[in-house]
């Protein structure tokens, strides 16, 4: 992973919310969602969300402002700087899109992206989000948790871990076309990880449809988790019995593991992970274990050596 540069956002560049309300104006004057096909696809979030309702797992935290949500971003297959998957992002289609889920559940199904978005209610959660680059946001997303999805495909005995797998087509994506990581991104939880309420099955943010830099139409997020856990763009989740190997430990096996848990004590090999930069602020804060979430989650490591499990 590239070392974390400060990169300002051009004070030229126009926000993304005044591109989306644009685009709103310019469809209601033409007066047809035809239209919407000559807009330029990476400026627009497309659909509110519905009756999303709040949850008590938010952070009462300032948020981060959408137009640094949406404009500095780790999404690799769009490029490796963090400007360029908002500018790549227009040739990522959507729909059609389904959620294949196999492996060692009792029900596997291919999950139309459309069902996903009714199976449970939208919740807005806002969490911390942390890189192991040492940068922090605070991001409303929308979605529900994971648990609702896996509940409904009843893992059997055998599921010890949940592999999820990105979109791999580099006509999509062209960052794919770079060996930069092994395609398509992989990552995995544990099984309790997973089913934990606070892992979010995200399928917005800021009240709207997510952005395709933000992994657009489905991704996860693990807040107490390093953010290389949140795989993008997911099209597969599958049961196994075996811990996954991600694309990350592939890529740097030393510097990145399975557990991946924020943790200020413990140190990447390059760099400290005691502090953190807040999108948007200059001195930067300590980083809290779990991401500010031991309360919730301490509990699924008890026993466990995190220098080792890191
Ligand atoms: N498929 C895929 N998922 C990914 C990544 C990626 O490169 N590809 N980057 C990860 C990293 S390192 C981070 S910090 C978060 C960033 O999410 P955001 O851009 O929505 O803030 O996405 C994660 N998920
Ligand atoms: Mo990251």
């Amino acid at each position: 992973m590239k070392t974390y540069k400060p990169q300002a956002i051009p004070a030229s560049e126009i926000t993304p919310q005044a591109l989306f309300n644009a685009r709103r104006k310019f469809m209601q004057m033409a007066g047809g969602v035809s239209l919407a096909a000559i807009w330029p696809q990476a400026l627009w979030a497309a659909d509110k969300l519905a009756e999303v309702k709040k949850s008590a797992y938010s952070s009462a935290e300032e948020l981060t402002p959408l137009k640094d949500v949406s404009r500095y971003n780790n999404f690799y297959e769009f490029g490796t700087s963090k400007d360029e998957p908002a500018i790549n992002v227009g040739s990522l289609r959507t729909r059609p899109w389904t959620v294949t889920i196999e492996g060692e559940v009792k029900k596997p199904k291919v999950f139309d992206i459309d069902d996903l978005l009714k199976m449970a209610p939208l919740e807005e959660r806002v969490y911390r989000l942390r890189c192991v680059e040492a940068w922090s946001m605070v991001v409303p997303w929308v979605g529900y948790s994971l648990a609702e999805l896996i509940k409904r495909v009843e893992p059997t005995g055998n599921a010890k871990f949940v592999e999820f797998v990105s979109l791999h087509d580099p006509e999509q994506m062209p960052g794919q076309k770079a060996a930069v990581l092994e395609w398509p991104y992989r990552e995995g939880l544990r099984l309790d990880e997973a089913m934990h309420p606070l892992t979010l099955l995200t399928l917005g943010l800021y009240g709207e449809v997510l952005p395709n830099q933000n992994g657009a139409p489905v991704r996860i997020v693990t807040p107490w988790k390093y953010g290389f856990k949140s795989a993008k763009s997911i099209v597969k989740i599958r049961f196994v019995e075996q811990q996954p190997v991600t694309s990350w430990m592939k890529a740097g096996p030393g510097e990145y593991g399975f557990y991946a848990n924020v943790n200020p004590e413990v140190d990447h090999p390059r760099w400290s992970q005691a502090k953190e930069r807040r999108i948007g602020e200059f001195l930067k804060r300590k980083t809290l274990m779990f991401n500010g979430y031991a309360d919730e989650v301490a509990a699924l490591y008890t026993g466990m050596d995190l220098k080792r499990n890191f």
